[in-house]
């Protein structure tokens, strides 16, 4: 299909089995990405990509434990432990992620004081990535989304896509979610209500 699109949503070493925020069942989903990635003509990698001290980590933050929520100038925002450092091997792909074919990799989080959930637009809501822009030149119209995590990474590039114009599908199978308070339920129902398709 020449107008779809896959998005693989952060298959990185920290949010994998022993990394610094490991998603629980993220290494399972590796053979499952592979699979979609194999069925995909054009496919598109995100990697979360923090410099140090960037302001999403706890440890930024004096007395701040992990999974806490501080209140940023664009609202609040949940603080993480120190995760995908750029240029370490925690923000490297999973060695398995048949990464090859990849026609694009977007780089995201960069931006020290905001953070960025989704591949489309940081935190703030206002700060975009130039990834709408970019698949709409490509002519895509449908994009196919998998990966880390589903409730956070993977459920705002979704919304976002779709608010973007995108015909949207989240193929569930090959994600993890990290399920903080109720968040996987909570953004499947989000997704669902905003006509994204899940399968
Ligand atoms: C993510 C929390 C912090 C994700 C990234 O990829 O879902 N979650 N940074
Ligand atoms: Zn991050």
């Amino acid at each position: 299909m020449p107008d779809q699109a896959l998005i693989v949503v952060d298959m990185q070493n920290d949010f994998c089995d022993g990394g610094a925020l490991a998603v629980p069942g993220a290494n399972a989903i590796v053979p499952r990405v592979n699979r979609l990635i194999a069925r995909h003509d054009h496919v598109v990698l995100t990697q979360d990509w923090h410099p140090p001290g960037h302001a999403s980590f706890a440890a930024s933050h004096e007395g701040a434990e992990p999974f806490s929520t501080r209140q940023f100038p664009y609202g609040p925002q949940t603080l993480w432990p120190t995760h995908c450092v750029q240029g370490t091997r925690g923000a490297q792909f999973h060695p398995d992620l048949e990464a090859t074919k990849a026609e694009l990799i977007v780089r995201k989080g960069f931006h020290r004081g905001v953070d960025s959930y989704s591949a489309f637009r940081e935190n703030d809501r206002k700060t975009r990535t130039g990834l709408d822009g970019y698949l709409e030149a490509r002519g895509f119209t449908r994009i196919v989304l998998c990966g880390l995590a589903l409730d956070y990474c993977v459920a705002w590039s979704a919304l976002d896509a779709k608010q973007a114009g995108f015909d949207v599908t989240v193929a569930v199978d090959p994600t993890a979610a990290i399920d903080l308070d109720g968040s996987r339920n909570k953004m499947l129902t989000e997704m669902r209500q905003a006509g994204i398709k899940l399968s």
